[in-house]
């Protein structure tokens, strides 16, 4: 091979960093060889079911790495590698009033956007941006010395910007430089051990630990590297058998007989690291920080926005009724959603409440019938089967939940002080690319489905099961089908 095309670097970046994360935390190594176990498990068990929210060559490379940065300039430096590895960001994440404990970060994750690009390899990362202006955490002095500190610090070396810049120009590198920029991306996330004062370290942790990872060293590092796994529940059973203290729960939807939805992750806890630290007098010494941990999650069908509006109020009913309950939470959730969440794909697809894509059903016998315009109709008269699009993305209260689970102080919030707005709109600006909604993108990829469908069965357009209704109560026909 004598070029690396995009996808190829980001292959290789995430395979890299793995092995690298492997060495610095070698629960990881576990981490991953029980999720491989639990995968070729599940793939026995279940057959080509097991596969189909993504092949299983794409689930066993599948990580999502999390970093946390403390400048606007920093994180447009990480959107250019990024971007070489065909990476941008998608989705706005505003964790400082997030629930158990606010978080003085915003985020966004870096990911590929397109079909093609996530089946070869679906590499993402959360990427977290301090908000040293937020007065609910930090006073104006800590917000003056915060800003001096992290100006001084460069977190990326001008080469590896440079090759960066020029593999994105060119959708790749070649072999020499590709090699030459894989090694520094790498290295840019390794954990440092230049030495942290102490004393700056102390008083950041005080206000937030998340604080004082980002703002209190000069450098960043990789916090954790997430395999994909086929069966959370059964990693979740083998972690502790292997007596790997993990959190109390599973976040997001419960095990349930229906259909996986969105996201299911769970961590365990920070392990203790030995870093260098140095004190008011200048002696440099040794000691420990725990920020980094393992994490692991099952991915499910993207949902719609009446699909979310509907997980949330789920939400909120395990919210109302847990505290009455002396099940646990994913217990009292597996009661609620079966009693509200539809328990088919068929009737997810039919309900418009997740994404799928569509294809014309090559078994339906023709029977000299016109095919409806109407998705609903297509659907129960056997003329398209659907596939489920995967949620490539990321819940607010679940990473709220996994940060919050590896604090290492209860941390100081006041609401007296002024917060700061921040938004998708926001954080476009200071990364110089726009971030996507995750909905639009999911959008657009069923809408193509159905246009090829339509071309296919020589319609017009389709509508989609919102639309029908509203056509039949005399409202929008044309509007929101697809052409
Ligand atoms: C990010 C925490 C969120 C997830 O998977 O939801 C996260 C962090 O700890 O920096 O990784
Ligand atoms: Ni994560």
């Amino acid at each position: 091979m004598t070029y690396l095309e995009t996808w190829r670097l980001r292959a290789e970046f995430a395979r890299r960093l793995s092995d690298l994360y492997g060495t610095e935390v070698p629960a990881y190594t576990t981490l991953v060889d029980v999720s491989q176990r639990v995968n070729a498990k599940v793939l026995s068990e279940r057959g080509a079911s097991a596969e189909r929210l993504g092949s299983i060559g794409r689930v066993t490379a599948e990580r999502h790495g999390a970093i946390r940065v403390g400048t606007p300039a920093e994180l447009a430096q990480v959107a250019r590698i990024f971007g070489a590895l065909g990476m941008s960001p998608v989705g706005f994440y505003d964790l400082r009033d997030a629930a158990p404990r606010p978080i003085p970060v915003v985020s966004t994750a870096f990911r590929p956007t397109a079909a093609p690009e996530l089946a070869k390899n679906p590499f993402r990362v959360f990427v977290s941006l301090l908000v040293p202006e937020d007065g609910r955490f930090f006073d104006a002095d800590l917000t003056r010395r915060l800003h001096a500190f992290l100006s001084r610090r460069r977190l990326f070396p001008d080469e590896l910007l440079t090759l960066a810049d020029s593999a994105e120009a060119d959708g790749g590198l070649d072999t020499g430089r590709a090699a030459r920029f894989l090694d520094l991306a790498v290295a840019a996330f390794a954990l440092s051990d230049e030495p942290v004062d102490r004393g700056w370290y102390q008083e950041l942790e005080a206000v937030s630990s998340v604080a004082a990872d980002i703002g209190g060293v000069t450098t960043t590092h990789i916090n954790h590297l997430t395999p994909r796994v086929l069966d959370i529940d059964e990693l979740y059973r083998e972690m502790s058998r292997r007596g790997v203290e993990m959190i109390d729960e599973i976040q997001g939807p419960p095990r349930w007989d229906g259909p996986d939805v969105l996201l299911r992750q769970t961590s365990f806890r920070a392990l203790a690291e030995p870093r260098r630290f140095r004190d008011a007098d200048g002696t440099v010494g040794s000691g420990e920080l725990r920020v980094r941990f393992g994490e692991v999650e099952a991915r499910g069908i993207a949902l719609t926005t009446a699909g979310r509006n509907l997980y949330d109020a789920l939400v909120a009913e395990v919210d109302r009724r847990q505290p009455g309950s002396t099940s646990p939470r994913q217990d009292v959730a597996r009661q609620v959603w079966s009693e509200h969440m539809p328990r088919t794909e068929r009737e997810l697809a039919a309900g418009d409440l997740a994404f799928f894509t569509y294809e014309i059903d090559g078994t339906r016998p023709l029977d000299g019938t016109a095919p409806p315009a109407g998705l609903s109709r297509l659907l129960a008269e056997g003329w398209v089967v659907p596939r489920p699009i995967v949620y490539e993305d990321f819940l607010p209260r679940s990473a709220a939940g996994i940060f919050s689970s590896n604090l290492t102080s209860a941390g100081a919030v006041t609401d007296t002080g002024g917060g700061v707005h921040r938004d998708a709109e926001w954080m476009s600006a200071a990364i110089g690319r726009r971030v996507q909604e995750p909905g639009e993108l999911y959008e657009a990829q069923r809408a193509e489905s159905l246009r090829q469908v339509a071309a296919g069965l020589g319609l017009d357009a389709i509508h989609l099961p919102g639309d029908e209704l509203s056509s039949v109560a005399g409202g929008r026909t044309a509007h929101g089908g697809v052409r």
